[in-house]
């Protein structure tokens, strides 16, 4: 049934089907990417993938090789205020280690 639709003279069914998409929306989602530098080292780039992105150590590595060779690479696709979250995570433990590091956020 369309939005709008009504197919009982009440309008009941209307009412719940309009409920139910709405409870079932998706929330935007957004792309977390790496930015590559010149100072950050490769130990830290991979500790962050591991530990703020979840990533296996070999997928990690792969991340990292590849921000490293093409200037960025995604680390992950997150709610925003999780991307944001991240985000602030990363540049936290950067600014602690005095590396540059840079991650940025893009709409899908
Ligand atoms: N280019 C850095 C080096 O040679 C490594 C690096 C990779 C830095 C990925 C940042 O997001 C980055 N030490």
């Amino acid at each position: 049934m369309g939005a709008g639709e009504v197919n009982r003279e009440d309008g009941f069914e209307e009412e719940i089907g309009v409920r139910e998409r709405q409870k079932t929306k998706k929330p935007p989602l957004y792309r977390v990417f790496l930015l590559n530098d010149d100072y950050t080292t490769m130990d830290f780039v991979i500790h962050i993938l591991e530990h703020i992105f979840k990533k296996s150590p070999v997928e990690a590595t792969r991340i990292m090789l590849h921000v490293h060779k093409n200037g960025r690479g995604l680390a992950g696709v997150y709610t925003r205020d999780i991307a944001e979250t991240k985000i602030a995570e990363v540049h936290g433990l950067a600014r602690k280690s005095s590396f540059p590091l840079q991650c940025t956020m893009e709409k899908e």
